[in-house]
């Protein structure tokens, strides 16, 4: 894994392999029991990557739980049994995690204190003590309450972290500005403060919680203030930030029709960005690979010309406490007035994914917005299973354009979807302006 790297408010926001990470406040900071909490995902001995044990719930369709907003409850009932698992392993192992292996089980609803049943989260402490594992991973974001039952069936042999562990420690790993260690820090600190009662459980274990209880809690409301006092200085610096956004959107949106790439995290949206608009964006074959918006001048052709944005992509399970940090980020999508959403057209769950990225939109407000839709990394499509894939795409996604960000087949035709899109846009705009001159005229 890749070395520390600190912010200005002293909190270093990743995981390390060397040791807790520290506390936010810097020097005011002068003792708190969070450090340990606060702790990524570090392998227990030196320098080997740790090994962990993947433990998901299946839900029939009418169970899945409510993360956020309806639409992503149905749009989850949409995916695999494993390709969620699937999914899971990747961002362990862009994590630095190796996978020792997935345990299972089929449940209405995970269960509320060990999230797979109590016999199962037995089995699952033993396997995962037999395959040498120092985490299990479950694929949910757990509450307080089902991490501290897990740890319990592990008696301290295994620490357990959840999804949106490894999503937050992605993000931190990737933040290369300001803005986003900014946001990540808040969605790390966002998701620590309901679970700090946590490292005190193995006192209440050992003591019965006798002796220990005074003492714990004054000290665990120390750390939540200390949390509480960070979080309200991010969220001001965030909200500095967002309002800097807004200013310079708005003296763009004056002259400019902007659109946004949008999609799942590593569909090509950076790819097709350096394509269409000779921008040089870091892309590469690993997830949240961008965190920043970047916005290059486009020319469409015909003489159009709009302002095109590429940011941070979505993912299934996206944490509501990344959502909401990132709002000022994710606020250059549901601002645009075309989005152009890239799906990874090769990738099995392509449609699975597709749902998510379209649920993520409207749950930002932009449903509403002209859509082209460009399937993407078409030159990987050879087979008989990749063809079907393509057709069952194109039904779901009627009027979707056929492309590839590494080749340019099919960029022209894109952009003629676009050229449509701006011009019924600026159509409408032009209309709207008239109508406004016409009742102040009245
Ligand atoms: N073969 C092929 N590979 C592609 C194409 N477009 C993108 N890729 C590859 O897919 C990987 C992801 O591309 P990115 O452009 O970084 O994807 P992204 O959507 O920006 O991903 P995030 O920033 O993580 O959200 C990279 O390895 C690209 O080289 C394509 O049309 N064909
Ligand atoms: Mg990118």
């Amino acid at each position: 894994m890749a070395s520390r790297r600190s912010t200005s408010t002293g909190y270093r926001a990743r995981a390390t392999t060397d040791g807790p990470l520290e506390p936010p406040g810097g020097k005011e900071t002068v003792r708190t029991t969070w450090g340990e909490k606060a702790r990524g995902i570090a392998p227990s001995r030196a320098g080997a990557r740790p090994r962990g044990l993947l433990v998901g719930v299946y839900r029939p369709r009418s169970a899945r739980p409510d993360e956020r907003a309806e639409a992503l409850d149905a749009v989850y009932a949409s995916w695999g049994d494993e390709a969620s698992l699937d999914e899971l392993d990747r961002l362990a192992d862009s994590a630095g995690i190796q996978v020792a292996g997935r345990v299972t089980q089929r449940l209405r609803t995970p269960h509320p204190r060990t999230y797979v049943n109590e016999g199962k989260a037995q089995e699952v402490a033993t396997l995962a003590e037999e395959m040498g594992c120092e985490l299990l991973i479950v694929d949910d974001e757990m509450s307080p309450q089902q991490q501290r039952g897990l740890e319990a069936c592990c008696q301290g042999r295994q620490r357990v972290i959840d999804r949106t562990v490894l999503i937050l420690d992605i993000f931190a790993q990737r933040a290369r500005t300001r803005e986003a260690a900014v946001q990540v820090e808040l969605a790390q600190l966002t998701y620590q403060l309901p679970r700090l009662a946590r490292s005190w459980t193995h006192l209440e274990r050992l003591g019965g919680g006798i002796g220990t209880r005074g003492p714990g809690e004054t000290q665990i409301e120390t750390d939540r203030r200390q949390i509480r006092v960070v979080i309200k200085r991010l969220e001001q610096e965030l909200e500095a930030i967002r309002t800097r956004r807004q200013v310079q959107r708005a003296a763009r949106q004056t002259s400019w029709t902007c659109a946004s790439l949008v999609g799942y995290t590593n569909a090509g949206k950076s790819t097709l960005l350096n394509r269409l608009a000779g921008a040089e964006v870091h892309a590469e074959d690993r997830l949240f690979a961008t965190l920043d918006p970047t916005t290059r001048r486009w020319g469409v052709g015909e003489n159009v010309d709009v302002l095109l944005t590429d940011t941070v992509g979505f993912i299934h399970k996206l944490p509501t406490s990344l959502v909401a940090a990132f709002r000022a980020t994710l606020e250059e999508v549901s601002a645009a007035d075309v989005l152009i959403h890239v799906i990874d057209a090769a990738h099995p769950e392509a449609l699975a994914q597709a749902e998510v990225a379209l649920a993520e939109v409207a749950a930002l407000g932009a449903a509403d917005r002209p859509l082209v839709t460009a399937l993407n990394k078409v030159d990987l499509l050879k087979t008989d299973e990749d063809r079907a894939r393509l057709s069952t795409l194109h039904d779901a996604l009627p009027g979707s354009v056929d492309v590839s960000g590494q080749t340019g087949q099919g960029l022209d035709a894109l952009a003629q979807r676009v050229r449509l899109a701006v011009r019924s846009v600026r159509r409408q705009r032009g209309a709207a302006a008239a109508q406004a001159r016409g009742d102040l005229g009245d």
